[in-house]
């Protein structure tokens, strides 16, 4: 029929557009090499990438209030917290064994033992955020001070950065910020970040490609907001109408986006593979580095998961990622989890035919504390970075390794390289040098997108297993509604 011709267009040839735009925009990234262009040449190029990251990161405010909020009020709080406990109990299991598989995989490769020949020096001073500051501040990010700092929160860091190879003197100034918590852990390591980088004078604003949501804090919020609306029963309605519409307005946006969404993809593929350096450069201990972490991401994400979803859906997990495809792609070429969101919640629901009350609920809380990939990269790092030290670590250090990982990458946002910033926590828990985050800057643009598909495609399997696991719940909602309508 013409719906399911529609729908079998939409769903594959979407996703061969999205491979075409990755492949496309890594020839043309390949093809620009050679020009040298500058950073301002980048970045007036890859402009089409910046628009498609800020109309996804547009959406992703109204997108996680309104889907939790009537993702949540719609069901009855007993069905809520059985789901929400399975949400989480997955979310736990899953980061705890990437976390494992992290920690063996660095353990065996050991490529901190090599000869010191990586590229980048110990250089440039930073100031360590103390762990306990990064702790405090997690916590305080789960209760914005008010909600229109929460969503609105305008932050602007202008940065004028005078590099002497190296040896960097960053001042920055806050100009206009609200509400500067969150940031401030960023902003303090955005000054790392940017340092290790080409030597330009330039002002940009720091936290604007993070979009200025404070995810977690609206995650809460929503999740307590519609608990108490969904028990105002008739009360309630007019607001449950309300998120209701709001979050079928926001998917049709999406449905909108989406079209633009490989050409987006492509440029921004393309600029990054302009602007990174030669990844002939990175040898020795960094590579060695580079590789555990993707062989630990590929382990978890294409066999560790997929096996998980197998035992507990019976399922095939790969036809289940086959629908994924568009939004893995979104997260490799955005690096931000937050940002892929929309498109998540579009394979989930057009391609997979997840439950919309499981996908409203599970997915704005997975992608901002389930980040599988995080944890087990911020492990790998820390025992890295340990090995480089000649420092040996004993199980009570490997076992707090373990936890301040899963700790941090709950912290983490899902915003480009939030995982580097959080990594702090790690690092000050068994008395290692945060100033080693040195070491491991160069590659991380390219391990933070391989490290965010693996967490979009945790929180995606995840929805699939909550939802075989409510699936009782969810029919007998389904018949207390069928009742009720025959009743009325
Ligand atoms: N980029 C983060 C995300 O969006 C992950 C990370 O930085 O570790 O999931």
């Amino acid at each position: 029929s013409r719906s399911s011709l529609r729908g079998f267009f939409q769903r594959n040839l979407f996703v061969l557009f999205t491979v075409a735009a990755v492949a496309l925009g890594a020839i043309l990234g390949f093809s620009l090499r050679p020009h040298d262009l500058s950073l301002k040449e980048i970045k007036y190029f890859a402009f089409p990438g910046e628009l498609l990251m800020r109309m996804l990161q547009m959406l992703v405010l109204p997108l996680i209030v309104s889907s939790l909020v009537t993702g949540i009020s719609s069901l009855d709080s007993k069905a809520s917290g059985k789901m929400g406990a399975r949400a989480v109990a997955y979310y736990m299991v899953t980061t705890l064994v990437a976390v494992f598989i992290g920690i063996v995989i660095v353990v065996i490769i050991r490529p901190g033992k090599g000869s010191r020949d990586s590229p980048v020096t110990k250089s440039g001073h930073i100031e360590p955020v103390q762990a306990a500051d990064a702790f405090l501040d997690l916590i305080r990010n789960m209760f914005p001070p008010n909600l229109v700092e929460a969503c609105f929160k305008q932050y602007k860091t202008v940065y004028k950065k005078t590099v002497y190879t190296r040896n960097v003197t960053v001042t920055l100034n806050f100009t206009d910020s609200l509400n500067v918590t969150e940031y401030d852990l960023r902003a303090n390591f955005s000054r790392v970040l940017h340092t290790m980088q080409e030597t330009v004078e330039e002002t940009v604003p720091v936290a604007g490609s993070s979009g200025g949501v404070n995810a977690l804090g609206l995650v809460v919020f929503s999740m307590c907001f519609g608990l108490v609306i969904g028990n105002m029963k008739q009360q309630g309605q007019a607001l449950r109408n309300f998120f209701d519409c709001l979050n079928e307005a926001i998917m049709r946006l999406v449905a909108i986006i989406i079209w633009y969404a490989p050409v987006g993809i492509m440029f921004l593929i393309a600029g990054k593979i302009v602007e990174m350096k030669d990844l002939a450069e990175v040898g020795g201990q960094l590579g060695m580095y580079t590789v555990s972490v993707i062989v630990g991401l590929f382990i978890h994400g294409l066999f560790v998961l997929p096996l998980l979803f197998f035992l507990v859906t019976r399922k095939n997990p790969y036809s289940f990622i086959g629908g994924l495809l568009q939004a893995l792609i979104t997260a490799l070429g955005t690096s931000s989890s937050s940002a892929t969101l929309p498109i998540t919640f579009r394979c989930l629901e057009e391609n997979n035919h997840v439950d919309k009350r499981v996908t409203r609920f599970v997915l704005p809380v997975g992608a901002t504390i389930n980040m599988d990939g995080t944890a087990l990269y911020e492990a790998v790092a820390a025992i890295f970075i340990a090995q480089v030290n000649d420092m040996d670590l004993n199980f009570g250090q490997i076992l707090t390794i373990s936890i301040t990982a899963t700790a941090a990458s709950i912290g983490a946002a899902g915003i480009p390289q939030a995982g580097l910033v959080t990594m702090v926590i790690v690092l000050t828990s068994v008395g290692l040098p945060t100033e080693d985050i040195t070491l491991i800057i160069a590659v991380d643009w390219f391990l933070d997108r391989l490290r965010t598909t693996t967490n979009v495609l945790g929180d995606s399997l995840g929805a699939g297993i909550v939802e075989h696991l409510s699936r009782e719940e969810l029919q007998n909602q389904d018949a207390e509604m069928h009742d009720s309508v025959l009743e009325a």
